[in-house]
């Protein structure tokens, strides 16, 4: 858009008026939320008036000039407000929203492709993982062309705007690593230095590190550090000497003298150089607002620079560019080290309104105090690029999935095997669902079962590679190539990029407008490891299955904290993402046909009526599964036991009219309440025994069931409710599973039982499988001594023989 012309000097002259708006936009939503709206609660928290100062610049060149409408962007999360300000000034923001800001229904404290109205790419909020969003955004869109797919669009660049303090989170180093071994292309991150973080000014020479590490990695690196002002300076006569002595000014005493502005400027500079002639001469001819210019004048706020870098870059290998910036530029509290929660006073703030000259009462008048008419503004915005496409949300259409999913059940067999072998299925079927399906662990593919899968599928890059043990003839179970087309991708040990790597995979229909359906597999135990990030993904409503395995203190020889406890609990408590734990292998194969739809769906978010779940909105699926091989059961695969396994629940043995006793069960420990209920048969009365396929979706839907009812809809039941339903009241509950039985204890709340539920509540052993369940209490003893007290009655005969 910008040439070396007369027009050029007019868009750049209406961009820097735009960059003001911005500036103050952002500077009055958050005023508007801290001082003119009340919310009435005293909480004034938050300013970050000064980090959206800091990078006002730069989403100013970026937004109206550089971006194109297939680019997407992760914003340094506390720069929100710049955000919503710059899609307000293109009419893609409502002034209502920005009123609200912060407030109920409001514009988002931190950007939210879910909360926000205004077409947010990522959303970010726990610095670091929007970063590495980008970068895994664009291996998923290398991954999708390589694939002949969305090949009519041009590609997009996947760019980071991050703080500098940012680069503290070690997910972003992870995500660089693994984006060297894939071979990343077209992803920048701009990262905002202003030596500033929360509570710090940041060491020296930090910027030295960062250039050596990117480039090390292979990155392109472009340093923003003086502005147009700063290097004509340098050019004059004695400019070499201002230059140095900038370069060799501490962060600490830099941030300190931008606070101060010019008078202090001058005696410092003066202080320490010296009478030098001509730099003097230089530093003399300047006013203190000049000089206060001149020194503030970093390459990150100049706006001609900026968009030259910018626009320079010709090629699409991966661009780092490390821009110096002032937090808080053209606030009261430049460069202060408090300025990070710092709130203009209502008294800087009609300062700092009048220097903008913007009328009270005009405040959020889009084209108020800008020297260019409205029309020639209008005629600019119209012409931006970035927003010439409309929404930015892509769609892409359903795949079909078959109702059945193909598996040879093994008369003794694991779920871990289970998943093995359906996706072994799935790999040889020549349907839509299989070349969907996009596989990834970190570096536990064959520990979980993926094997054949990847034999099948092959491994994917977008260059081919041998696979050397092949074509030198040494056995091998597995038959690995590299090639563009394969469907595995095979990541470093690091969770935090697999849960950023389905994040971006489960985007795909959204930002690329091409359905991928990712499923990622990893050993239970380390989901705590990318624990945010996984919320993340689930929070901007990513689309994946999680398969973790294996799990618990079934995982015996492994021991200690191999061993999952409160998994159960991250997969009843995660929002958006339903939680399964299968028994059986026919289980599973129902629970993954489902789960392959489920994670399609975007519909309304009407409850069914039947469990009470808003299936229709769609989500993420997390299933854990076991290594330990149990017995299957012989049985036909009924609709009526199909849906219940999918709502969570159904009765392997019903419980008769005067049931004393339910023994409810999840996953691995199958065998062990099927042999304590078969003991206790004898002594208590029509006993139940509850096969729990997901306590999360029977947890829920009890939960909005109750809601409903509160709501008047008298009639409404949850899944869980129904098949309590007929139980007496005197019926005691014992629950178990392998993790914590916290999981399932809530059991007893639905129609008012006494529940007794056992699980595991501290680190596990090595040892066998018989010696652990002993241990811990969830063999078929520990059941019975649980039923014998919470069902009074005769002894149980069998208490202390199983
Ligand atoms: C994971 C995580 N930890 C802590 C925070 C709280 N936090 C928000 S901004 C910030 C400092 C960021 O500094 P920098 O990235 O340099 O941005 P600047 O404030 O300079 O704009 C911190 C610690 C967070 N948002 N996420
Ligand atoms: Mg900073």
């Amino acid at each position: 858009m910008l040439m070396t012309s007369s027009d050029s000097r007019q868009d750049l002259s209406i961009l820097a008026e735009l960059e003001r708006k911005v500036l103050w936009l952002a500077s009055w939503t958050i005023h508007n939320a801290n001082h003119v709206r009340d919310s009435g609660d005293g909480l004034k928290v938050g300013g970050h008036q000064a980090s959206c100062a800091s990078l006002a610049t730069i989403m100013t060149a970026l937004y109206f000039h550089t971006l194109r409408p297939q680019d997407r962007v992760a914003i340094k999360p506390h720069a929100s407000p710049n955000f919503h300000a710059i899609q307000y000034l293109l009419g893609r923001q409502t002034r209502d929203k920005l009123e609200a800001f912060r407030g109920f229904k409001g514009a988002q404290s931190y950007p939210s492709r879910t909360k926000d109205t205004d077409d947010v790419d990522f959303s970010t909020g726990s610095v670091g993982l929007g970063v590495a969003q980008t970068l895994f955004s664009a291996l998923a869109q290398d991954y999708v062309r390589s694939h002949g797919w969305g090949l009519a669009r041009p590609e997009g660049r996947m760019i980071a705007l991050l703080g500098d303090a940012e680069l503290d989170e070690g997910n972003i180093f992870e995500a660089m690593l693994e984006g060297w071994k894939q071979g990343l292309r077209n992803c920048w991150w701009i990262v905002d230095y202003n030596r500033q973080s929360l509570d710090a000014v940041v060491r020296e020479g930090l910027c030295e590190r960062y250039q050596n590490l990117f480039r090390n990695f292979g990155w392109d690196v472009v340093l923003l550090k003086y502005g147009a002002l700063q290097q004509a300076a340098f050019a004059e006569p004695g400019g070499d000497v201002l230059r140095r002595w900038i370069d060799n000014c501490p962060n600490q005493l830099y941030s300190a003298l931008v606070f101060q502005g010019g008078a202090a400027w001058r005696k410092r500079l003066n202080d320490e150089i010296g009478d030098q002639g001509p730099v003097t001469a230089l530093i003399e001819r300047c006013s203190d607002d000049e000089l206060t210019a001149l020194m503030n004048n970093l390459g990150g706020h100049d706006l001609g620079s900026i968009i030259a870098a910018f626009d320079a870059v010709d090629h699409d290998r991966p661009v780092c560019f490390i821009a110096y910036t002032i937090k808080g530029y053209g606030l009261p509290f430049a460069g202060h080290k408090d300025n990070h929660a710092g709130l203009m006073t209502p008294a800087q703030m009609d300062t700092f309104r009048k220097s903008m000259n913007i009328r009270v009462g005009e405040e959020w008048s889009r084209f108020e105090g800008l020297d260019h008419v409205p029309a020639e503004i209008e005629a600019f915005l119209d012409r931006v690029p970035f927003s010439s496409a409309g929404a930015r949300g892509l769609q892409a259409g359903h795949i079909a999935v078959p109702a059945e999913l193909a598996v040879t059940l093994q008369p003794r067999m694991s779920t871990q095997l289970g998943f093995g072998a359906l996706l072994n299925e799935l790999g040889r079927s020549d349907t839509a669902v299989a070349a969907r399906i996009v596989t990834t662990s970190p570096d536990v593919t064959v520990s979980t079962s993926l094997g054949p899968w990847v034999n099948r599928r092959g491994l994917f890059a977008r260059e081919a590679l041998a696979d050397t043990f092949k074509s030198e003839r040494i056995p091998s179970t597995f038959n690995w190539e590299f090639s563009p087309k394969g469907q595995h991708i095979e990541l470093g040990i690091a969770e935090m990029n697999l849960f950023s790597a389905l994040s971006a995979l489960g985007l795909s229909h959204v930002i690329n407008g091409e359905r991928l359906l990712p499923i990622g597999t990893l050993y239970d135990p380390f989901i705590a490891r990318g624990l945010d990030a996984l919320n993340y993904a689930c929070y901007q409503d990513a689309r994946f299955i999680l398969v973790a395995t294996p799990s618990g203190i079934t995982l015996a020889p492994e021991g200690g904290a191999h061993q999952s406890i409160a998994e159960p609990l991250i997969g009843l408590a995660q929002d958006g993402l339903a939680a399964f734990e299968p028994a059986f292998v026919d289980e599973l194969a129902v629970i993954l046909a489902f789960a392959l739809d489920y994670m399609q769906r975007e519909g309304g978010s009407e409850q069914s009526e039947q469990n009470w779940l808003r299936d229709e909105t769609g989500g993420s699926v997390y299933l854990r599964l076991s290594t330990r091989p149990i017995e299957q059961i012989k049985r036909d695969m009924t609709p009526a036991l199909r849906q219940s396994i999918v709502d969570g629940a159904y009765w392997l043995r019903a419980p008769g009219p005067n049931c004393q006793l339910v023994v409810a069960f999840t996953g691995a420990v199958a065998p062990e309440a099927i042999q304590a209920v078969g003991l206790v048969a004898e002594d208590r009365r029509d006993i139940g025994l509850l096969a729990i396929t997901s306590a999360d979706r029977l947890n829920a839907g009890w939960t909005a069931a109750c809601r409903a009812r509160e709501r008047g809809l008298i009639h409404a039941r949850s899944h869980i409710e129904r098949l309590l339903a007929g139980l007496p009241r005197h019926c005691g509950i014992v629950t178990v599973l392998d993790g914590h039985p916290a999981t399932l204890a809530w059991l007893g709340a639905v129609n008012g039982h006494r529940v007794r539920p056992l699980g595991v509540e501290h680190f596990g052993q090595t040892g066998s499988i018989d010696e652990l369940y002993r241990y811990y209490g969830i063999d078929a003893n520990a059941i019975i001594a649980a039923a014998q007290v919470i069902a009074p009655g005769r002894p149980i005969r069998y208490l202390g023989a199983a």
